[in-house]
């Protein structure tokens, strides 16, 4: 028998599979899925293909990774060459040329001084290394005593155990056991009711980031080692952070010497109009995790950002002293880090950086124009960044939700994101005007049809 007869890559790719138990699916109604899967076959730019031929407009890039479209040439060239140039290397004691490269360039596009690079495979190990650097940050400067980390309700900061632990999303939490100690929770910023509908950052609640003052007093601020925030949380339905929020966060946690993280796995990488979102809000933060569209979701990879300060405080020892007792088997990998620059490439020959602001407009005006159907309760935007909020059915929370994402899959050939009964758009940043059209077009049908 040929060898490819044994293993035909394509026909394995793009067929529906004749089992599917065997796969358990991750954050999925496994039973659901299965009685009616949705099964893509490949991608092109916008648009994906599914396992039936039909093609599905991609309106959440993904997972919220893939910001400059699918199956860019240059990247998809890089990742072919590297792998048959070098499959692997170790990043302990030994390395490549990549991830050195890749670091100094990122190290160009963050702000301020955040110009030390550690990378992780995803946004949960992100975030899991960028609380355990900033644990170790204090204890390397004397001040071992910080050793509170402090959340948000409803962020989602992946599902490591730290993770979960600062994240505030009830469901993540429950199942797992107490999780770290030591760990509090600041309320989150959603108010549909004093800023339902607001176009843009909502007007309201930059009061609550006092709340940060009051928690951090309760416990001395001699015990806080980091605060974590996602500058807008996308998971629990994009919850933009009010006007003068995060500025107030920043001026609290300086006041006090705790390392101020912002988790920009989502808003990272031009997702909001900039390189990242503290760009764009003018707040420079001592860590950012990152994540996603770091490889435009091609292959996995993370990355922690750190400033002198904290980096510093880590190189006092002897030489051959190993400085972070922290890392990845993958930590650098070659074929994320060829991937990774191929996609700075790709993101600065197209310009893709300012999409989320020279389309800002257009999208918001598709988005909003869609209050008034029924069920809506309230429309968020920010960026290339998009929810519309259900009304929660009394009996079943979620389905609603739920039926509008299946309907616009099946029917609309339309991929969005539901959480709850929140639909959240996030779409390539390559995305023009008569897909926006499509996008809303679709939702709009998609709404009316659903009960
Ligand atoms: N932090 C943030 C802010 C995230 O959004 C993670 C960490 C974890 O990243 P990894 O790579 O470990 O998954 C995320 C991930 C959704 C959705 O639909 C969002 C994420 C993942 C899956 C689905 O909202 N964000």
């Amino acid at each position: 028998m040929p060898a490819d007869a044994l293993h035909d890559d394509t026909a394995l790719a793009t067929q529906r599979p004749e089992a599917m138990d065997a796969f358990w699916m991750p954050f999925t109604a496994n039973k659901a899925f299965k009685a009616r899967p949705r099964l893509l076959a490949s991608a092109q730019g916008m648009y994906y293909t599914d396992v039936d031929g039909r093609q599905i407009l991609d309106g959440c890039a993904g997972l919220w990774c893939v910001n400059a479209g699918h199956a860019r040439p240059r990247i998809v060239e890089a990742v072919r060459r590297q792998i048959g140039t070098l499959d692997f290397a170790p990043n302990f004691q030994m390395s490549s040329p990549l991830p050195f490269v890749l670091a100094e360039r990122l190290a160009e596009l963050t702000p301020g001084d955040l110009d030390h690079v550690f990378f992780t495979n995803s946004g949960s190990e992100a975030v899991d290394s960028a609380l355990k650097i900033a644990l170790a940050y204090h204890r390397a400067r004397g001040e071992g005593q910080r050793t509170r980390l402090i959340g948000r309700e409803k962020a989602y900061h992946g599902v490591g155990f730290g993770g979960i632990s600062v994240g505030g999303l009830p469901n993540n939490r429950k199942w797992f056991g107490p999780g770290l100690p030591g760990v509090d929770h600041l309320r989150h910023t959603l108010d549909i009711e004093r800023n339902g509908f607001t176009p843009g950052l909502p007007a309201h609640g930059k009061e609550w980031a006092e709340e940060l003052e009051r928690v951090i007093a309760l416990h001395d601020p001699s015990t806080i080692a980091a605060v974590i925030v996602e500058p807008i949380s996308g998971s629990a339905g994009v919850i933009l952070p009010p006007e003068g929020y995060l500025k107030r966060i920043r001026e609290i946690c300086t006041r006090h010497g705790i390392v101020l993280i912002f988790d920009e796995v989502i808003t990272g990488f031009g997702r909001v109009g900039k390189a990242f979102a503290a760009q764009r809000f003018g707040v420079t933060p001592d860590i950012i995790t990152a994540a996603k569209g770091i490889t435009n979701g091609c292959v996995p990879m993370g990355a922690v950002f750190v400033s002198e300060d904290i980096f510093d405080a880590f190189t006092h020892g002897p030489d051959n002293a190993i400085d972070l007792f922290h890392g990845y088997t993958y930590s650098g990998h070659p074929l994320a880090c060829a991937a990774a620059l191929a996609t700075l490439d790709t993101y600065a020959e197209d310009n893709l950086f300012e999409q989320a602001i020279a389309l800002g407009e257009v999208w918001q005006q598709g988005l909003h124009a869609l209050k008034g159907l029924p069920n809506i309760i309230d429309i968020r935007n920010y960026g290339l960044i998009g929810a519309i909020e259900l009304a929660p059915r009394p009996d079943a929370p979620g389905v609603r939700g739920a039926e509008v994402f299946t309907r616009a899959f099946h029917d609309g050939q339309l991929l969005v994101r539901v959480t709850g009964d929140t639909i959240a758009l996030s779409p390539p940043l390559i995305i023009e005007k008569s897909h926006i059209d499509q996008i809303f077009n679709v939702l709009g049908e998609v709404i009316k049809a659903t009960a």
